[in-house]
């Protein structure tokens, strides 16, 4: 089957957001409520193994502060204080705090002039992933994505591959005929859950995760002057991954 359509996750697949935008956002979000939270790069790591911010909130409180009492209204107090790191991390990502990883919007500028179709894929807020498009990739490339599958939108966030199979229902499209983009463990386990070839790009968060059935595990895309490296999987023999080599890739 040829290939159709590509898939990418957001968060740390696109852009570094955990460590640019959604950790700073957090933080800020917990000093403006007063709040003794604070997460540390360190802590932030090993909070990312649950996905979503309201549920990465939960689940810090139920392991690490067991001390902490919580008020009846605790599921409003998090999803306020969900809504005011939302607002955070817009105005960083709006601001340009948020760049896109290498080789990013080459690919996806040849992607497009090559017909591929294109969809983001995500555990989070959509209004996160607009802001990002809109500041990062430029006005108006929100348009660029058929679907945007996001947050909330299914009750199962990632690893399950609900999110994946949303957005491929939506195109009208089957798992043979696409490709995903993701960087952690969770994000392979909903793709690969969902039947889908799945390209990973690491970074300082992900480096120790397991891509076991990945179809390729790179340190990024790679640009032309700046190659990539691989770190497991398909040998293509390519410095930077455009169309011919996602088609290479798909075809195995
Ligand atoms: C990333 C996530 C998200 C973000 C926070 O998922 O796990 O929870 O860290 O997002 P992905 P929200 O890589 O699949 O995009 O605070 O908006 O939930
Ligand atoms: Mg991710």
């Amino acid at each position: 089957m040829t290939l159709n359509a590509l898939l990418f996750d957001v968060d740390g697949t696109l852009a570094d957001t955990e460590r640019d935008g959604h950790r700073p956002a957090f933080n800020q979000a917990f000093a403006d409520a007063g709040l003794d939270w604070h997460w540390d790069a360190a802590l932030y790591g090993k909070l990312l193994a649950v996905t979503g911010g309201k549920e990465r909130m939960k689940h810090y409180i139920d392991q690490y502060r067991p001390d902490y009492v919580k008020a009846p209204d605790f599921d409003d107090m998090v999803v306020n204080l969900h809504k005011a790191k939302t607002r955070h991390y817009s105005a960083l990502a709006a601001h340009g705090g948020i760049p896109l990883r290498p080789g990013v919007k080459r690919l996806l500028e040849e992607a497009r002039a090559a017909g591929l179709r294109l969809a983001i894929a995500t555990t989070t807020t959509p209004e996160n992933v607009t802001v990002l498009l809109e500041h990062s990739l430029g006005p108006g490339t929100q348009d660029w994505f058929e679907v945007i599958a996001a947050g909330d939108i299914v009750p199962a966030k990632k690893p399950a591959p609900d999110i994946y199979f949303y957005a491929m229902e939506k195109m009208g499209v089957s798992p043979a005929e696409c490709l995903a983009f993701e960087d952690s463990e969770n994000g392979i386990r909903a793709s690969l859950g969902a039947g889908l070839k799945t390209l990973i790009t690491v970074n300082d968060y992900t480096l120790d995760h397991d891509f076991s059935g990945a179809a390729v595990v790179l340190s990024d895309l790679g640009e032309p002057d700046a190659p990539c490296r691989r770190i497991a999987g398909a040998d293509l023999g390519r410095a930077f991954v455009d169309v011919a080599y996602l088609r290479a890739l798909h075809a195995i």
